[in-house]
């Protein structure tokens, strides 16, 4: 009820958009199917996530309405700890809102977030979704995408970037898209993450052995299956 009292809040102060608060709604749905839990895979898939991020050379996370509005403090902490930059990225780009998101972050304590300035474009979106940063999303070699939608998160894929997803629906284009995805919801899966920067920071072996062990679409299947045993538990 706290998070969906903040949600509307945000919405009303233009933070998070109209079909952002339908989208916490279907992460809601899909979060009960799983029974409201971190799987072992969704925490295997966590740090695989975090592996990679600590291999890249120019890692960026990208944010969204919902992704400031759930989570400012802990994307911030993830930022700093990898470092990876932060850039907001908004699929529905109304006049002034990239601002509300940006000054959302930066009065929870986050510095230099990119998306003021878009001055590159990922190919293969016509509209304006399209538009991203030279130095963060265009150039970068990893990007995290939390709640990200399936034109752009395949649009990154092709572009030969490394997609780290979070999307509790494990059949979604973007989970489908990702190299990995995390079915976990976000506020449960960022902490995880800030958690195992400290046990992979200087474990270049087993960050390693992490990313070459894991299959995505063996990942997405075990999480489908996750569902179907929690729905036929008593
Ligand atoms: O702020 P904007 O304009 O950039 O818009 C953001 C939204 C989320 C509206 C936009 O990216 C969008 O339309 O996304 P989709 O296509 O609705 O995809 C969102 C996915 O995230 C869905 O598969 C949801 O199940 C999932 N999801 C929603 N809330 C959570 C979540 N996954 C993890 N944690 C959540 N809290």
């Amino acid at each position: 009820m706290v998070v969906r009292e903040r949600l509307a809040e945000l919405n009303i102060a233009g933070v998070v958009s109209a079909t952002g608060l339908i989208a916490h709604g279907r992460g809601e749905a899909f979060d009960y199917l799983l029974g409201e839990r971190t799987t072992s895979d969704a925490l295997l898939a966590e740090k695989v996530a975090v592996a990679y991020m600590l291999e890249a050379k120019n890692p960026v996370i990208s944010v969204n309405g919902n992704v400031a509005a759930l989570c400012p403090e802990e994307i911030i902490s993830l930022a700093e700890t990898i470092p990876a930059r932060i850039e907001v990225n908004l699929f529905h780009r109304v006049e002034g809102r990239v601002e509300k998101v940006v000054a959302h972050l930066e009065a929870a304590g986050a510095k230099k977030v990119l998306g003021r300035n878009l001055d590159a474009r990922l190919e293969g979106i016509s509209s304006d979704r399209a538009l991203c940063t030279s130095e963060g999303i265009f150039s970068a070699d990893v990007v995290l995408v939390p709640l990200e939608d399936g034109d752009r998160a395949e649009a990154l894929a092709r572009a030969g970037k490394i997609v780290l997803a979070i999307d509790l629906n494990p059949i979604s284009r973007t989970a489908r898209a990702a190299t990995v995805t995390i079915v976990d919801e976000l506020t449960r899966a960022l902490p995880n993450m800030i958690r195992s920067v400290a046990d992979l920071r200087e474990d270049v072996p087993e960050r390693r052995r992490l990313i070459s062990s894991f299959d995505n679409m063996t990942n997405l299947k075990r999480m489908v299956q996750a569902i179907c045993s929690h729905l036929q538990t008593d």
